[in-house]
């Protein structure tokens, strides 16, 4: 199985960055966009393994409290000889501390993960090919500031389903603040 941790998004923060993908098709720039309901924000992952078990113990130990998700700003990755689009987030200090205790639970129970600096991203769009002419500026102000509450992390299973790329949860880690815990 192919597996990754992520942060499943609003309708609403769906709706800012199919819009975003919208201006994207309005300039007549062809890619591979990511499909709506596919827009995610990836933790850590996982690439193929069968321990499904041991992946998901290390997302059962989280102990995390809600946190407010921002978009901020757009960018792009090289690929090749075309590029990654994504929207940002804020790397506020608990996302920050998800992502890293969440590979520290990864690591400890025997996964490698990427060593590169977490760099939060919502890809809109892979196989850019960018005409000279594009406005980058204009694409960035395609994107109205939204905002939502993070209230669980998603194990999911990325597959092709009849050659369409499908994301799948396996299993939902809801986090928690400190007053529902004193509550219970
Ligand atoms: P990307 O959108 O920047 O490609 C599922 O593939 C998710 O895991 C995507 O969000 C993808 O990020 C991310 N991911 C991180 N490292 C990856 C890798 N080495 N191969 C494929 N996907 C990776």
């Amino acid at each position: 199985m192919r597996l990754f941790y992520a942060i499943l998004l609003s309708e609403e923060m769906k709706r800012t960055l199919t819009g975003a993908q919208e201006f994207l098709k309005a300039q007549g720039i062809r890619a591979n966009y990511t499909r709506g309901e596919n827009l995610h924000l990836t933790l850590a992952f996982l690439g193929e393994t069968e321990r499904f078990s041991a992946v998901r113990r290390a997302g059962e130990q989280l102990k995390a409290e809600p946190f407010c998700l921002s978009l901020k700003g757009v960018g792009s990755f090289r690929r090749g000889d075309s590029e990654l689009f994504w929207a940002g987030v804020d790397l506020v200090p608990p996302l920050k501390r998800l992502q890293s205790v969440l590979s520290e639970h990864l690591q400890r129970e025997g996964f490698q993960l990427e060593t590169r600096r977490f760099q939060p991203h919502l890809t809109l769009a892979r196989e850019v090919h960018v005409p000279a002419s594009f406005d980058r500026k204009a694409f960035s102000a395609s994107v109205s500031p939204t905002q939502m509450e993070v209230r669980a992390v998603s194990l999911m299973k990325s597959e092709r389903i009849r050659g369409v790329l499908t994301y799948t949860e396996l299993f939902r880690k809801p986090l928690v603040s400190k007053n529902e815990y004193a509550e219970n």
